[in-house]
């Protein structure tokens, strides 16, 4: 394994078909909990199968809500970091370059990335649980939970929880260019959680190489090329500035 911003600059100087994916660290340094880090992370306060299963929304939607509301208030306040905008700017600088974002928060967007494929939706969207579709809210009914403006059915957040689908679309996007692609920068994700993990497996295995962007060691690095052990906040502005 090479480490190293001249090896990553390299790889990527080179790339026919760049295919990204980023996970909940690129968006820590814009003060967005991780899920799964040991001191900060969000299922250190809380156990996803309370909260992020439609299991348990059909148990307690006012508890999830309370936890999303609370979430989508953060997410609405903090800004996109460098690494967003690295990444922005490094589509312009390549031939092809597709993002596939486990996140939800919409920063990539708002860092100027296009064609941002939102592998687990966004939770700032509002989605119909009988009609599956996105919704407007209609204010909320005498259980005091948000209600669709057009059935009258709950509504929840636009986002895959566990046991759920990848939303069609993004699957197949995502499949398939994790399948063309030459070069697969992994960013800030544990690649513990299945199907977005595989997407690497996907790469490999069709002759991509892969790079890795994370403070810590993850199943994906001894599969890597080049790992960067650093925050993508640091690193993928020194890509840049090596290319
Ligand atoms: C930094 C940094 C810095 C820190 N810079 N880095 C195969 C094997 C075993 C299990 C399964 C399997 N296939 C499927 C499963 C089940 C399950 C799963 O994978 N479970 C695993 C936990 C074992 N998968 C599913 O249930 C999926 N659905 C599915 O498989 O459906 C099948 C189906 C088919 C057809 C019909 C019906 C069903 C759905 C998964 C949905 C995941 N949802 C969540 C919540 C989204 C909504 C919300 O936000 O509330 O998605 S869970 C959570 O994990 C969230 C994330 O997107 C996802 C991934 O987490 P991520 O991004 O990797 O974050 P962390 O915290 O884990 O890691 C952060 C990393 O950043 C760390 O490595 C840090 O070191 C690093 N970092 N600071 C760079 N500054």
């Amino acid at each position: 394994m090479a480490t190293g911003l001249p090896s990553a600059a390299q790889l990527i100087r080179t790339a026919r078909h760049i295919c990204v994916l980023t996970g909940a660290g690129i968006s820590a340094e814009s003060g967005i909990p991780t899920f799964r880090d040991a001191l900060t992370g969000l299922w250190e306060r809380f156990r996803p199968e309370e909260l992020a299963t439609p299991e348990a929304f059909n148990r307690n939607p006012r508890r999830v809500w309370d936890w999303y509301e609370s979430r989508r208030e953060s997410i609405r306040r903090a800004e996109p970091n460098p690494g967003h905008r690295a990444l922005a700017a490094l589509a312009g600088r390549v031939p092809r370059l597709t993002l596939v974002t486990q996140n939800v928060d919409g920063l990539h967007q708002r860092a100027g990335s296009e064609g941002v494929i939102e592998y687990h939706g966004n939770i700032l969207r509002d989605r119909c649980t009988v009609e599956q579709t996105v919704v407007q809210r209609a204010g909320a009914s005498g259980d005091d939970l948000p209600r669709c403006s057009s059935c009258g059915a709950l509504v929840r957040p636009d986002v895959v929880w566990f046991g759920e689908a990848i939303p069609a679309a993004a699957m197949r996007l995502a499949d398939a260019a994790a399948l063309d692609c030459d070069l697969f920068l992994s960013i800030g994700t544990s690649s513990l959680v299945y199907p977005a993990a595989g997407l690497a497996e996907t790469a490999l295995r069709r002759g991509a190489t892969v790079i890795e962007i994370n403070p810590q060691p993850t199943d994906l690095s001894d599969a890597a090329a080049v790992v960067l052990r650093g925050p993508a906040g640091v690193m993928l502005p020194g890509v840049l500035d090596a290319l």
